[in-house]
């Protein structure tokens, strides 16, 4: 039997990682070989305090006893069932049950494996709702700077981050961007959402004047911005973008990977912002990382639109060989049931301001630039050394590594956005590594 636990003679060549330097990790790598709880087991069998969640997935804390007998269960029951014109019980069930939990004009789910596949569901899915309605000209798609929406090729254009995009050329045609909506001058130290920043919504009206709105089919935005930072919606920006999409019937897409399932202190960012989006793509905590599954919520109009042709012709030709698959419903459906018995989004909201006083503590540290934090979610914003962008929060995310504390680096900020089960024991430890850490870095 494979076991990950022992260290073997891997050619480690083979293996090209992702968004990983590879040559660089290979010199020294980092292995995980076990995880439960709130902590990883490296291959030199350190304890190693999960800050991050695995990458934002684990929100229920790794090794649920639940969620493996859910797999075990049903693999053995049976492994995989047939996707299209065929189907299993497991996939109506979960979809009803996240249906239920997901905002009320959201009454469909389509299932899918990655987010970046969600993304890709959602945008395709908004082209195909306006062909449907005879509004076949609106194929335009409006993302925004500092985006990450996957690394699909809608995805990919959608986003807003250079790196992803400059080397796959044209990619998606016909999309613009809005602004970030990042502001260390006006915003920096921002507790929850910044006050400054609403007015970054009315880009929307500049792109809707430049390409009129028939042309547009859907804006994509980050209730709150993950990967590129943590960047927190300013108050009032995500209630314009929807007033001013409805307004010229253009669709709103959350991409709730990051923001789903508890991280923000609500089950979804459109609660905690109590905003309200047409589509909304969800992945990582759906099951709770343990087998990859994705989902795009759907409005009721958007499906029944979709709904009206020849009851025998399939409505919308799309879909996944793995859409649905048997071991990834169980492994969601018992990580909505933990997340449920043990009232995890709550207690992220109740944790917050004690999760939040404790990250601005770290204000004055050296080379700090700003803090900001939502539900169980940070960013810490660090000076960029002179010609070297991103070497000190690398430096920072390696050397907090080797003190026992996992985080994500992006540029010279890093985010922590640890399991929900976290105890306040845990969270100032967490506070106490990457204090001394970045004390110690010049
Ligand atoms: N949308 C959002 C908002 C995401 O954060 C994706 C789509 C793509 O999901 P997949 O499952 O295709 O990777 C993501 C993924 C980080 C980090 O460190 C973030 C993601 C992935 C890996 C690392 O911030 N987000």
């Amino acid at each position: 039997m494979p076991d990950s636990t022992h260290r073997t003679n891997n050619n480690l060549q083979a293996y090209w990682m992702p968004f990983t330097a590879n040559r660089q990790f290979k010199e020294a790598p980092r292995m995980l070989v076990g995880a439960k709880g709130m902590y990883y087991t490296t291959d030199e069998g350190k304890k190693v305090l999960d800050g991050c969640a695995g990458m934002w997935c684990v929100n229920a804390g790794h090794g649920r006893e639940q969620i493996t007998e859910a797999i075990r269960f049903q693999a053995g029951q049976m492994d995989y069932a047939t996707a299209f014109q065929m189907s299993h019980p497991l996939a109506f069930e979960l979809s009803s049950r996240l249906a239920n939990q997901l905002p009320s004009t959201l009454d469909h789910v389509f299932l899918a494996n990655s987010g970046s596949e969600a993304v890709d569901t959602a945008l395709k899915i908004a082209l195909a709702y306006h062909r449907a309605r005879g509004e076949g000209n609106r194929t335009r798609f409006i993302g925004r700077e500092r985006g990450y929406h996957g690394v699909g090729f809608g995805g990919t254009a959608v986003g807003g981050i250079v790196n992803n995009r400059k080397q796959f050329g044209n990619m998606l045609g016909g999309v613009d961007h809005l602004p970030h909506t990042h502001n260390l001058e006006k915003n920096s130290f921002s507790r929850g959402q910044p006050l400054w920043g609403n007015e970054l919504a009315n880009s929307l009206e500049n792109l809707v004047a430049l390409h009129d709105a028939s042309t547009i089919a859907a804006v994509i935005v980050e209730p709150m911005a993950g990967s590129t930072g943590v960047l927190i919606p300013p108050v009032g920006y995500l209630d314009r973008l929807r007033e001013i999409c409805t307004r010229h019937g253009i669709l709103l897409i959350f991409d709730e990977v990051i923001t789903g399932f508890g991280r923000t202190g609500a089950s979804f960012g459109a609660e905690r912002f109590n905003v309200q989006p047409d589509l909304m793509t969800m992945a990582k905590g759906l099951t709770n990382g343990a087998v990859p599954m994705s989902a795009v919520g759907i409005n009721n109009l958007i499906y029944d639109a979709l709904m009206e042709g020849p009851p025998e012709i399939i409505e919308l030709f799309h879909g996944y060989t793995y859409s649905g698959h048997p071991l990834a419903c169980a492994a969601a459906l018992a990580a909505l049931e933990i997340y449920e018995n043990e009232r995890l989004f709550d207690r992220c909201a109740e944790l917050e301001l004690y999760w939040e006083d404790a990250v601005h503590s770290l204000r004055d540290r050296k080379n700090v630039i700003d803090i900001r934090n939502i539900g169980l979610v940070a960013g810490i914003e660090l000076l960029p050394r002179d010609g070297a962008p991103a070497a000190r929060g690398y430096d920072c995310f390696i050397q907090c590594f080797r003190e026992g504390l996992l985080l994500r680096q992006t540029g010279d900020t890093v985010a922590l956005a640890p399991p929900l089960i976290i105890e306040k024991e845990e969270i100032d430890r967490t506070v106490e590594i990457l204090g001394n850490v970045i004390n110690s870095l010049d």
